[in-house]
């Protein structure tokens, strides 16, 4: 006996990846159902071999379905993840309404499982996913040498603006070499092809942006509220993979070997680290992968108990939608039951 899975906001770059892992992974479906907003309504998307046609979410009743996966940003959180829950439906959202909601658990599987059994309104967040595949790296090496502050310099492509963001990219990169036609940025704050902006999400009061913020609030949930985070997220012309240079001060000792060590036992972590041309992963080498991709793995002498690192992953995979597929396999296992 397996379960009926709803997937809203089917036709986004995230939500045709959380149809695409539901099938890879063959998650225990028995029934499916593909959601979107009105002028989507008849859109067809795969899920497996199999093309569903997309329903209006505005009209969709959640009585009798078990699991829905949200990938429709926080307005259509806003108005029908709590509708779902109310009808018995555990929703799995990937926006960010609620992931600083105590009564809401932030979940990375890899990282506070336990957390699942913390659901109180039907409703877990899925993180940012300049967050998830950072606390995946991190982790381990808390549990080992206790993380005292993280500085994070992030490298995130276009897809994390979703389809509009590549299309503005591939449409920039194209303009550049046809002199006549205009690039006009409209998702991205500047031009981005040919570019990096540093610049991810709106200003907040104390110059930083809301992304940075994300990255500090959701570590603390996810990991330790002990730890200290400081970040600057920019965006680069890349169609999909986050990147992200960390550097980490310890309470303990930690020398790059046995974190090296410790990474590729860790779950959900794939280290390439050789100190050659191309002994390191890149946003092209992620793509379509599960893992979070750790390299240059290296010991920082300029801070007590300091290391280095490098840590890649597909953002629209770890950083969305493999997540939101992670965390409905242990709902299933460990509170739903069915499978
Ligand atoms: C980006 N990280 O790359 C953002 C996208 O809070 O889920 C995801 C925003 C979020 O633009």
């Amino acid at each position: 006996m397996g379960y009926k899975v709803v997937v809203a906001g089917a036709t986004g770059a995230v939500g045709r990846e959380m149809l695409n892992i539901l099938a890879e992974r063959h998650f225990p479906v028995d029934e499916i159902a593909a959601l979107a907003s009105r002028r989507s309504i008849g859109t067809e998307v795969s899920f497996g071999d199999r093309t569903l046609r997309c329903q209006d979410l505005a009209r969709f009743d959640f009585a009798g379905w078990d699991v829905a996966l949200f990938a429709v940003g926080s307005d259509g959180s806003k108005e029908h993840a709590p509708r779902a829950a109310k009808a018995g439906c555990t929703v799995i959202d990937n926006s960010s309404l609620y992931r600083y909601d105590p009564g809401v658990p932030l979940i990375v599987p890899e990282v506070n499982p336990g957390a699942i059994h913390e659901i109180t309104k039907g409703i877990v967040a899925n993180p940012n996913c300049s967050t998830a595949q950072m606390v995946v790296a991190l982790k381990p090496l808390h549990d080992r040498a206790r993380i005292r502050r993280v500085v994070v310099s992030t490298y995130q492509s276009a897809s994390g603006a979703g389809s509009a963001g590549m299309d503005e990219l591939w449409d920039q990169t194209k303009a550049v070499y046809n002199p006549t036609s205009e690039v006009k940025p409209k998702v991205f704050q500047t031009q981005l092809a040919f570019n990096v902006i540093p610049h991810i999400d709106a200003f907040l009061e104390d110059g930083s942006t809301k992304e940075e913020w994300k990255m500090v609030a959701e570590t603390k949930k996810i990991v330790d509220k002990a730890i200290k985070v400081t970040a600057t997220c920019v965006r680069v012309p890349v169609f999909v993979g986050h990147s992200e240079a960390i550097n980490l001060e310890f309470e303990d000792p930690l020398d790059e070997d046995e974190a090296r060590d410790i990474l590729r036992e860790a779950p959900g972590v794939m280290v390439i680290d050789k100190h050659e041309d191309h002994g390191y992963a890149t946003p092209l080498d992620c793509v379509g992968d599960y893992a979070t991709f750790v390299s240059r793995i290296r010991t920082d002498p300029t801070v007590e108990n300091g290391l280095n690192l490098w840590c890649v992953s597909d953002n629209l995979r770890k950083g969305a939608a493999l997540n939101a597929v992670q965390i409905a396999e242990l709902l299933g296992r460990e509170v739903l039951k069915k499978g």
